[in-house]
């Protein structure tokens, strides 16, 4: 039987709060226009604070490749020009916050800071993701049950998301949202486009589609409580990488807080 699909609430941030916080994904249309990102963000400001930077890019066979950032804009420019037997290439999770990738990208940071009022202090990464035509992300939760908000800079992108307790058993593995016959329960379905918001619970399921080449900022935040707990289930992640990669960076995180032990006090 096909899926019900509905589309995702849209809403007033006075909302916020009251309506969604912690229980429902919801939309603010306009926004991300308020951000600093979304009139300062030109191609030519981003090359400057891409200058010299490199990260891995994600290939459509999901290894990864170091590219330049500046090569990377260029090609979101024009991806057509650099179509290649490769397939489309995604730069996902683009460190702003904390330092991961050095001053220059730094300096972007003030320019994208969580336009939602939230409640209390937040431990957060912000990242940049930027998507060329044919890109996207599988169905997945996010590592270490985050709430997420993501501002929308340039372009459009599709967001498909499914309830934490949707039972997935007796589907076929993967689970597309944007293909599959069988899921199970509701799939809400909304287009970012330039200046929305998107906020997102933890443990809403999502896939991401990018229809055309496109630009957003995501802020991925816990309690620093959580964030402590992330810490320890990260340093006894039974994998390798997740426990060479994410402490670190849970490390830092905390830092920005200056709250890295258990003493100091909860959120
Ligand atoms: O935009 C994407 O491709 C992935 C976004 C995502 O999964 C997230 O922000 O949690």
């Amino acid at each position: 039987m096909a899926p019900t699909i509905i589309p995702l609430d849209t809403a007033n941030v006075s909302a916020f709060v009251d309506t969604y916080f912690l229980r429902r994904p919801v939309v603010f249309r306009g926004l991300a226009a308020a951000m600093p990102a979304y009139s300062k963000w030109t191609d030519a400001y981003l090359a400057a604070a891409f200058d010299g930077v490199s990260h891995l890019a994600t290939l459509p066979d999901e290894r990864r490749a170091r590219m330049r950032l500046v090569d990377y804009l260029e090609y979101l420019g024009h991806p057509q020009a650099f179509a290649s037997s490769v397939g489309p290439v995604y730069m996902t999770d683009v460190y702003l916050r904390p330092s991961v990738l050095g001053e220059r990208l730094d300096a972007l940071e003030p320019d994208a800071r969580c336009p939602l009022p939230r409640p209390g202090v937040w431990a957060e990464r912000v990242t940049i993701y930027m998507g060329a035509p044919r890109t996207g992300a599988a169905l997945h939760q996010d590592i270490f049950d985050t709430q997420s908000w993501m501002a929308q800079i340039r372009g459009r992108k599709r967001w498909r998301l499914c309830a934490p307790e949707t039972a997935w058993t007796g589907c076929a593995r993967p689970v597309d949202l944007f293909e599959s016959q069988d899921v199970p329960g509701p799939i809400y379905d909304v287009v970012l486009g330039p200046g929305d918001v998107l906020y997102v619970p933890s443990r809403w399921w999502h896939q991401i589609r990018n229809d055309e080449a496109n630009i957003a900022v995501a802020g991925h935040f816990s309690t620093v409580a959580e964030a402590r707990a992330a810490l320890a289930a990260a340093e006894a992640d039974p994998d390798p990488q997740t426990r060479a990669e994410w402490p670190p960076m849970w490390q830092k995180i905390l830092a920005l807080h200056g709250r890295t032990d258990a003493t100091s006090g909860a959120a």
